[in-house]
């Protein structure tokens, strides 16, 4: 089986992090001290068919923000690697998924082009005690550090855990199928660049 290993280190005052990320090893590690987070994240993964190891450390006893948003620069540098180092992927993913009476829906398109539009109307504002509001700026950091256009609905739910789980799942789905290897010689694109 072929690879294409990412390995990301970031450290800041704030946070440190290492992550791998590898299209093609599925297997999944993830440990951000932040339980529904790494829940998320492993379904993400999981459910993507995908390779994802995260070991994070930050100021949490501050505000989880600065954990949550610097592992999505890490994860979103990860993508932009991969597409840099291996080359041409199929670039447009998209996915929706139900959990229990949650649908949610994700559209992804490699284009070079950071772009989010989010939209979710949660009606708890905690799962566990993890902060729905950081979900946004986990996004936010992985759409524009992986220069994707990201577009991410929770369409409807009446509990935020299974509306936030269904998205990340969408999302592991969405991603699966955009980044995969492309069988073009060239840029998906038909300006010949991204
Ligand atoms: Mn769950």
């Amino acid at each position: 089986m072929s690879s294409r290993l990412i390995n990301i280190e970031r450290s800041t005052r704030e946070t440190s992090i290492t992550l791998s990320l590898d299209f093609d090893a599925p297997q999944q590690f993830v440990d951000t001290g932040l339980p529904f987070f790494d829940h998320i994240l492993t379904s993400m993964a999981y459910h993507g068919f995908f390779g994802l190891t995260i070991k994070a450390e930050g100021d949490v006893q501050v505000d989880a923000h600065h954990l949550v948003e610097d592992v999505g620069i890490a994860l979103g540098n990860a993508l932009r690697q991969t597409v840099q180092q291996y080359g041409h992927v199929e670039r447009y993913g998209q996915s929706l998924i139900p959990m229990d009476e949650a649908l949610s829906e994700v559209i992804v398109d490699v284009s070079g082009r950071p772009y989010l539009v989010y939209s979710a109307d949660y009606p708890q504002e905690y799962c566990g005690q993890f902060p729905i509001p950081l979900i946004r700026e986990f996004l936010y950091a992985l759409a524009h550090n992986a220069q994707i256009n990201l577009h991410a609905h929770c369409r409807y739910g009446e509990n935020s855990h299974h509306m936030v789980e269904a998205l990340f799942k969408a999302l592991g789905r969405a991603f699966m199928t955009a980044y995969r290897r492309s069988e073009r010689s060239e840029p998906s694109s038909t300006k010949g660049v991204l």
